[in-house]
């Protein structure tokens, strides 16, 4: 547990609830505390990504360089000695993965919607010398706006050579990967890009795959043979253009260039897409130089000078966020965070004396409609997370942000239940052993100029990348990545061609681990289980002694928690919802998933006969109004997609709703 990297990170973000977790990162929704703004926080530990580091590297790169209406925004970097938190633009509409298995199947005229935001999106990426490697529904969210947002650049490539230059590194998802990237040939990154996307218009329009099997090798057969199944519901034109992207050959393969102005992309339409960034270049946005002017009280000169620096620091953070909420139509205005002796009596370890945050003016839950509002889950997701202390110390940094009114209640009360139910903790008890972990997240003013030095001067991201050379077939993409300059983060120039991608050798295919049959747990799984849960329960242990008196937790007491309909949310034609509750834990019981259950909320996973967690979701029994009945919330944490969406198919029919 690292607290000290959490320290540096909660200095300007308030840390919520995971969001979801894929790899070796973790994404938090959270919450930036001098423009109020809501993000989304990935974090990285560098020594579980080990090998995968330059990975990270290469994502940070790509994210500065790109800055588009359908990309996710980079905001702010922080590299501590063991964590790498990245500060992106949040997208409160999940996945496209969710909403296209919510709706079975989107009709031709949304899937055009979203189609042509895919395609200007990849068209720019294109334009700036990269390929996205990894397009599938679960890298594109949905923001605000309804408006798609592609992410994870992690298997981007951008070859020094620029145009139609091979790749050879095989990467990606098997089910979207193109057949010569799977062959193990050398191909275009532009070229397999437009395959994958091919195999995203097919599962908006469809539901499921083209190229499917549980078997990863039946996968790879199939898209080597480019054959798939051509549903009764989908018009000829959708079939043509499937047809003109799925091309086995890559230079029979439709070109993105080609796809801005196709006719099924133009119907309902009279412009072809608009693959142009559509924000500001080069130039700062005036109201949010004065306000941070202000703020900081600099000239406007010195403060543009700085800004434009593009560090992605807190300075770059505020500037974005502060833009962003102008553009939501929000006023171009900076939070003063109030500074409150704490409300501990302890004495601080440090020099300076212990400092809380708080706001001034703090929104109430209801501008933060879904995750702020409700505080519920932060607790209980800690239950599944590597390090349920780490977790805890920051939904308890949270807690103490709020203290004074939160002081006064003085009865709190935390339910787990799973295998054990438990009552907890007195409020004594709770804040002598509060004690330590408030002085270790000692708070500090959350900002201070000038500018820190860009994130990257001497990080160890660098240090390891340049540590990775000639070694093993991975070396060239790797040395590739090493002696790649790292670009300094001005607003990057949009050039008007559309260009191609390539990076040196290398092999790297990614395996994928499906594995969902858990009918045979033999007995040292069991025990294996049962150590799992027990170092669980002490990791809870943990948490619940050293819980904080805080907001009264929902509890089963309380019923479910009111929703509304929602995507996400299926609602059934039952009323009780502890008749509901009750159906999905024994299906789940059968199916071998394991939970952990909190009021009406099911944490759950799913593990492989080798112990690896496969797949990580919630089930939350609610409470829908018109019409009365009660639904269930779903959200995949992590694991496969479509694996997840069969597991839920499987789950909802077996429950009788
Ligand atoms: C990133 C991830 C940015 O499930 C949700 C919200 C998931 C935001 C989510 C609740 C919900 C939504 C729909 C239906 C039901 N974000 N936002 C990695 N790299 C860059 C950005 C992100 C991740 C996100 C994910 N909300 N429930």
């Amino acid at each position: 547990m690292s607290v000290s990297s959490y320290e540096e990170i909660l200095k300007y973000y308030e840390l919520r609830e995971t969001i979801g977790t894929g790899g070796f990162a973790k994404v938090k929704l959270g919450r930036h505390l001098l423009t109020g703004e809501k993000v989304a926080i990935k974090i990285m530990d560098k020594l579980a990504l080990g090998d995968d580091l330059p990975r990270v590297k290469t994502e940070i790169d790509a994210m500065k360089n790109l800055s588009h209406q359908h990309i996710c925004r980079l905001y702010h970097v922080i590299e501590t000695s063991k964590k790498i938190f990245m500060v992106l633009e949040y997208c409160p509409g999940g996945e496209l993965f969710d909403y296209i298995i919510s709706k079975d199947r989107l009709s031709e005229e949304e899937a055009r919607v979203f189609f042509r935001q895919i395609v200007s999106a990849i068209a720019y990426v294109h334009s700036q010398g990269y390929a996205h490697r990894d397009l599938k529904p679960e890298n594109l969210l949905i923001d605000e706006e309804h408006n798609l947002k592609l992410i994870d650049f992690g298997l981007c490539a951008k070859p020094k050579g620029g145009l139609d230059y091979h790749l050879n590194t095989c990467c990606g998802s098997p089910a979207y990967a193109a057949p010569e990237l799977i062959q193990g040939k050398a191909y275009i990154g532009s070229e397999a890009d437009i395959w994958s996307m091919g195999v995203l218009l097919y599962a908006l329009l469809c539901g499921f795959l083209p190229f499917d099997d549980d078997n990863v090798m039946a996968v790879y057969r199939r898209i080597m043979r480019g054959k798939y199944t051509i549903p009764k519901w989908l018009s000829p034109s959708s079939t043509l253009l499937l047809n003109q992207m799925l091309q086995v050959d890559p230079k029979k393969r439709i070109t993105v260039k080609h796809l801005l102005s196709h006719p099924w992309l133009m119907q309902g339409y009279s412009d072809a897409v608009q693959w142009q960034s559509k924000y500001p270049q080069g130039h700062l946005d005036e109201d949010c130089v004065t306000e941070l002017s202000v703020f900081h009280n600099q000239s406007r000169k010195s403060m543009s000078e700085l800004i434009s620096e593009w560090n992605y620091d807190q300075l770059s953070a505020t500037y974005l966020l502060l833009q962003s909420k102008k553009a939501r139509g929000k006023r171009v205005r900076l939070r003063v965070p109030l500074l409150t002796e704490h409300a501990s009596t302890t004495q601080s370890a440090g020099p300076e004396s212990e400092k809380t945050t708080t706001y001034e003016d703090a929104p109430d839950s209801s501008e933060m409609p879904y995750a702020f509002g409700s505080m519920e889950f932060s607790d209980a997701a800690s239950l599944f997370e590597e390090s349920p202390l780490e977790e805890f110390i920051l939904n308890n940094h949270r807690t103490n942000q709020h203290s004074s009114r939160d002081a006064q209640l003085d009865n709190t009360e935390f339910t787990v239940s799973t295998p054990v139910t438990r009552k907890v903790a007195s409020k004594n008890h709770a804040s002598k052993e509060n004690v330590d972990t408030e002085s270790a997240l000692k708070n500090e003013m959350p900002f201070a100029l000038p500018a820190p030095k860009t994130p990257f001067g001497k990080s160890q991201i660098e240090k390891q990348v340049q540590g990775t050379s000639i070694q093993g077939p991975a070396f060239k993409e790797r040395q590739f990545t090493t002696v790649t300059p790292i670009k300094k983060p001005k607003n990057p120039a949009n050039t008007n061609e559309l260009t191609t991608a390539e990076v040196l050798p290398e092999r790297r295919c990614h395996s994928v681990e499906l594995d969902l049959n858990l009918a045979h747990v033999d007995s040292n799984q069991k025990k294996r289980k049962a150590k799992i849960f027990g170092s669980l329960e002490r990791g809870l242990d943990k948490v619940i002694t050293m819980l904080t008196p805080s907001k009264k937790k929902r509890s089963t007491r309380d019923g479910p928690r009111k929703l509304k309909a929602h995507y996400n949310v299926t609602t059934t034609q039952l009323r009780n919802p502890d008749q509901l509750l009750n159906e999905i834990i024994s299906v789940l019981s059968k199916k071998q998933v394991e939970y952990v259950k909190k009021g009406y909320t099911l944490k759950c996973q799913t593990q492989s006969d080798f112990g690896k967690v496969t797949m990580k979701f919630e089930l939350e029994v609610c409470q829908l109004s018109k019409p009365e009945v009660v639904g269930i919330r779903r959200q995949r944490l992590k694991g496969d997609a479509w694996v997840y969406k069969r597991l839920m198919d499987d789950i909802l029919s077996s429950c009788q709703v």
